[in-house]
């Protein structure tokens, strides 16, 4: 299905948002830092992963990636020159900690404190993830999130990094997508560390989040105006027909793919429907774990992609229902449902049923098979796809969603874990041979609406 011109909201502007939005873009350490064993970073387990034959589809690593570990000022100076005001990254552990009782690495450290005085001299804000999947290789050897003694590294480690940078970072996201740590990393086998068990994947998830609850007073005690919150990927979920047993998968599949978290984050504890589903596979649960990880936060953000269709499944364990493909859906060229609608119902939805405090959506973005022709990247679907969720931001606020800012995914294309470079979702193409950068159609027109052009 085409989107016409005329159907998109071209009247959107940024006067149509209050004038302290935060607008961004976001990225991540091991998809774009490349370096890999430079200044003493040791590897995570994406390293191995990617390394292991037949886990990412084009065969590639995020050895090199866009060497953003280079070329950081390059790639400051563009998301300067796009007219932003702030700009999501985040910090590969394993340039801070070379081992489980190491003391941490002081380039590694160095590097972080430059990208930072970076973004303050360019007047972007920063805003850091902690952890965006790229967990250190050893700690996996001994467990890794499964081990419940990982929850205590990651403390030491966010400790280090807020007393690091706090001076100048203020916004802090503990976790990016526990989903797809937990999820894609342990039961699809997906991601890295590619296990495939649902209770494994359950208690995963469990320290991840306690891992997330557990370090916000840290955060606060070390960064005291610190505002800190955990980016978390969810969908609206939709029934694949108007039945009522669809309908009632649609419950099921929410359960588990969005309420999983967000009750347990706003003190609800794990959903009773979907722990009734998962059974003996539920995770072990301290006591004081749940109250832990319902600490207040300051922020939610939400990373919004798709809808998920679902239909009434009987066999499919444990959830009785099955993700379903319409075809009369327009799709970007990943596949992915493209519904700004979806992003207005979800951040109502989040507003309406959960005292999150301020709302931030943390990643929002279009992959595409791009082509640098003449010297131009002429992305008009991901140009659209742009005009149509803003605007869709722009509606969900006037709803009475308190968002607060927009990071587009993402600024430069990069590795997109088990799809190597097969998928670029940039705003800025990568030349991957010459590592030269030239900002797509999309990066222009993000660049003019920021400018008010
Ligand atoms: O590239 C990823 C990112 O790392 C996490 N959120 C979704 C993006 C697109 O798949």
């Amino acid at each position: 299905m085409t989107m016409m011109l005329t159907d998109l909201p071209m009247a959107i502007q940024r006067s149509d948002f209050a004038g302290d939005f935060v607008w961004g873009v976001s990225t991540s350490s091991y998809q774009i830092e490349g370096a890999a064993a430079v200044d003493g970073r040791v590897p995570s387990i994406w390293d191995t992963f990617a390394a292991t034959p037949g886990k990412v589809r084009d065969g590639s690593t995020g050895a090199v990636a866009c060497d953003h570990y280079h070329r950081w000022e390059e790639d400051l100076d563009l998301a300067q020159s796009m007219g932003l005001n702030a700009y999501r990254f985040s910090i590969a552990w394993p340039r801070i900690f070379n081992g489980v009782d190491a003391e941490p690495n002081a380039k590694g450290l160095a590097f972080y404190s430059r990208l930072v005085d970076g973004m303050l001299a360019r007047g972007l804000q920063p805003w850091c993830t902690l952890y965006h999947w790229d967990l250190p290789q050893y700690i996996q050897d001994q467990g890794g999130w499964n081990n419940r003694a990982t929850v205590d590294l990651y403390l030491r480690y966010a400790d280090v990094m807020t007393r690091h940078l706090g001076d100048r970072v203020k916004h802090w996201i503990t976790h990016n997508e526990p989903w797809c740590t937990a999820m894609h990393g342990n039961w699809d086998g997906m991601h890295a560390p590619g296990n495939k068990s649902l209770p494994l994947a359950l208690q995963v998830c469990h320290n991840v989040l306690l891992s997330h609850g557990r370090a916000v007073p840290l955060i606060r005690a070390n960064v005291p105006d610190a505002k800190v919150g955990i980016a978390l990927s969810l969908h609206p979920v939709m029934p694949a027909s108007d039945s009522a047993t669809d309908r009632a998968a649609v419950s099921r599949h929410d359960a588990l793919r969005n309420r999983w978290f967000l009750d347990v984050l706003y003190g609800r504890g794990y959903p009773a429907e979907a722990l009734a589903l998962v059974g003996a596979d539920a995770p072990v649960v301290e006591p004081g774990d749940l109250e832990a990880i319902a600490v207040p936060c300051d922020f939610l953000g939400v990373n919004y992609y798709f809808p998920e269709v679902v239909r009434d499944a009987p066999d499919e364990y444990p959830l009785r229902a099955q993700i379903v493909f319409p075809p009369d859906r327009q799709r970007t060229d990943f596949g992915w449902e493209v519904a700004p609608d979806g992003m207005v119902t979800l951040l109502e939805r989040v507003a309406r049923d959960y005292p999150t405090g301020d709302l931030y959506v943390t990643e929002n973005g279009s992959s595409y098979d791009d082509h640098l022709e003449d010297g131009l990247v002429r992305d008009t679907a991901r140009r659209d796809y742009l005009i149509r969720h803003l605007a869709a931001v722009r509606d969900a606020i006037a709803g009475g969603g308190g968002i607060k800012g927009y990071f587009a995914w993402s600024l430069l294309d990069n590795f997109e874990w088990a799809e190597g470079y097969l998928r670029r979702f940039g705003l800025t193409y990568i030349d991957y041979e010459t590592q030269r950068r030239i900002v797509k159609q999309s990066g222009e027109w993000y660049s003019a609406f920021l400018r008010g052009a």
